[in-house]
């Protein structure tokens, strides 16, 4: 039988990436083999989604007093087991849940890394058959070893991640995780149940031509971002405007489509929500630092989002996230 060695899986690079560093445990590479089946049997549940009866409301609410469905559920739970069972995680932040959760066994208190996650986000689309995706974050500890992670371990600096990532279940299944040297995007291959490398070294294109946004709120934004929005909107030799407005409403498909084509993503500050409606820890700091490691920019608007010291694990921004040159734009318009 023929192997085609040019297909490699997400466990085959994570351990080659591993290699090349004598000193490394394996945890990372764990952790993120953790994940990708987590991812695994999330897809499976999502695929199935409009054939039983996994929709509709759990009838409670989160954190964040938002309605809660049922997959949101299911998929926390998926990821939580996963890294609870596994070796490499000492505790969990989940977008779901209230509090972080310390693991503190034996095994879990040796574990260098915490991770934090949105385990469904854009779960408004679910019921419409419409992309939603898992976003993660990974941090070393900076507690002790031996003993169990602290509120510090998570509240860390968007900067210090070690790695962050996303899986989107769209029309195919793709997880997407970057580390300081490289973002590298894999294709779950459903035949045999792997992800595949499929966008190696993923670049952002440093020129785009899509702007994501809610429009409805665009009476609520400041200023700045209503005249950024109305330059978009602008023929222009310079820019080669107007742009393409393209917005999902899934986070995980409108920044992933950016990435991949080139553009920008924004979700202001309303004057209702001066925040905006994004969490920091949950959903920014990941896609600012897989963005940035792609060579685009993320900031709040005013400063960079990596560098926020974040004061609660559910804290909400600002989020303005793309291509290079355009977040250049963004940033100039007066
Ligand atoms: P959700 O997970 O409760 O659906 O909320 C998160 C989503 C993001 O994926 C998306 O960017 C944003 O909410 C869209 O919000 P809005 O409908 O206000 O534009």
């Amino acid at each position: 039988m023929l192997i085609n060695r040019k297909i490699q899986t997400l466990d085959e690079f994570t351990i080659q990436q591993m290699r090349d560093f004598p000193n490394a445990t394996g945890e990372l590479s764990g952790l993120l083999r953790d994940i990708g089946l987590a991812a695994k049997r999330v897809h499976v549940e999502v695929n199935k989604a409009g054939l039983i009866d996994i929709l509709g409301d759990a009838g409670t609410m989160n954190v964040q007093g938002e309605e809660v469905k049922k997959l949101d559920i299911f998929a926390n739970n998926q990821f939580m087991g996963v890294l609870r069972h596994g070796i490499s995680c000492a505790g969990i932040g989940s977008e779901e849940m209230d509090d972080i959760v310390v693991f503190d066994d034996d095994i879990s208190n040796q574990s260098k890394y915490v991770c934090l996650f949105d385990p469904l986000d854009g779960s408004s689309n679910i019921d419409v058959n419409v992309s939603i995706g898992t976003i993660f974050s990974v941090f070393r500890r900076v507690s002790e070893l031996g003993k169990p992670a602290t509120a510090a371990d998570f509240l860390q600096q968007g900067i210090k991640q070690v790695a962050a990532g996303y899986i989107i279940y769209g029309s195919s299944t793709m997880l997407v995780y970057a580390t300081r040297r490289g973002a590298n995007g894999f294709t779950l291959d459903q035949a045999v149940g792997e992800f595949t490398l499929s966008h190696p070294d993923i670049k952002c294109p440093e020129v785009g031509k899509i702007y994501s946004v809610n429009h409805g709120n665009f009476f609520q934004y400041e200023e700045k971002v209503q005249r950024y929005i109305h330059q978009c909107q602008k023929k222009t030799k310079a820019t080669g405007g107007p742009y393409t407005q393209r917005y999902i409403g899934s986070m995980v498909a409108d920044v992933h489509r950016n990435l991949i084509k080139g553009g920008i993503f924004m979700y202001p500050g309303t004057t209702e929500k001066p925040n905006g409606k994004l969490r920091l820890l949950y959903e920014c700091n990941p896609f600012a630092f897989i963005v940035e490691i792609a060579g685009g920019i993320a900031t709040d608007g005013k400063q960079r989002i990596l560098e926020i010291q974040p004061k609660e694990v559910h804290e909400r921004t600002p989020f303005f996230i793309g291509s290079k040159s355009m977040m250049e734009e963004f940033e100039q318009t007066k």
